[in-house]
């Protein structure tokens, strides 16, 4: 298709390609304590393009696969750049089916000088519900090499609990489907409560995503939640913006 050539002209030159940056902060002391990068694509004709407009034609065609190792690229210099900080990336269940992702992924960071504990490797839920056996030694080979792994949308896939049986991750997202009625419905904020405690009780990480409001950050942190992300804080933002953000805060 049209998308996937202008994709792939996109990958050979750079052109219209970015990552942007969202913060993660943690919920006792406010700081920003990693970030989450998020491609963008501003196509010469279109205009900007959301991640959903693109991302599932980049899976379908496997440019999925050059375009990550772009990102991650990326997040390498943004973690050399502010080595306090991790850095998360998206996997796609494309990504973590080839062959040679653990290789790929180790001469991406180490090319860039990168220690593998400030990148977090975020995979959702559905992303392991095929070839589960396979996806997990391949997590759990990640996981041995020093790289942080997150479960993302935590609570919209089925069978959640199962997975975090199967497979060892540091950090647990909450989808911020659960963090949008907090303040008007009980049962939201139980789930909260109990993903947390659940998280806790097995040594995770618990963040909450999609924080709009104050009453929302007071609620989570209230709860026990480790760290917060969201547009309360600010929306993802391009590399100088996001060191600049950063900056101001301390
Ligand atoms: O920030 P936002 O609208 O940009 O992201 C929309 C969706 O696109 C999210 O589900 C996010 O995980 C996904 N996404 C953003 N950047 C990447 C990326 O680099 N790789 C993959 N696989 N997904 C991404
Ligand atoms: O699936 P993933 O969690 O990677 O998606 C990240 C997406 O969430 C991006 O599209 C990002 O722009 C969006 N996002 C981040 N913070 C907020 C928020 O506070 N509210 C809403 N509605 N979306 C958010
Ligand atoms: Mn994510
Ligand atoms: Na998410």
């Amino acid at each position: 298709g049209q998308i996937e050539d202008e994709l792939r002209h996109a990958l050979s030159d750079g052109q219209g390609l970015s990552v942007h940056y969202q913060p993660e902060v943690d919920a006792q002391s406010g700081k920003v304590i990693g970030l989450e990068a998020l491609v963008r694509w501003n196509h010469p004709v279109r205009g900007p393009l959301a991640p959903g407009e693109f991302i599932p034609i980049a899976e379908e065609s496997g440019l999925i696969v050059p375009l990550g190792e772009w990102v991650l690229a990326q997040a390498c210099r943004m973690a050399v750049r502010l080595p306090d900080l991790f850095v998360a990336v998206n996997v796609s269940a494309v990504q973590l089916r080839t062959g040679n992702f653990v290789e790929r992924v180790v001469g991406i960071v180490t090319a860039a000088g990168c220690r593998p504990g400030l990148i977090e490797l975020e995979i959702t839920e559905s992303v392991l519900l095929d070839e589960e056996s396979a996806a997990a030694a391949t997590l759990h080979r990640l996981r041995d090499l020093g790289f942080r792994v997150a479960l993302d949308d935590f609570g919209t896939g089925y069978s959640s609990l199962s997975y975090l049986r199967q497979f060892k991750v540091d950090k647990i997202k909450i989808d911020r489907s659960f963090i949008n009625n907090l303040g008007s419905d009980a049962e939201a904020a139980a789930i909260v409560t109990s993903v947390v405690t659940l998280g806790h009780a097995m040594g995770l990480t618990v963040t909450a995503e999609g924080v709009e409001n104050r009453e929302q950050m007071d609620r989570l942190s209230d709860a026990g939640c480790n760290e917060l992300q969201g547009y309360f804080f600010t929306r993802a933002l391009p590399e100088d913006a996001v060191v600049a953000f950063i900056a101001k805060q301390t």
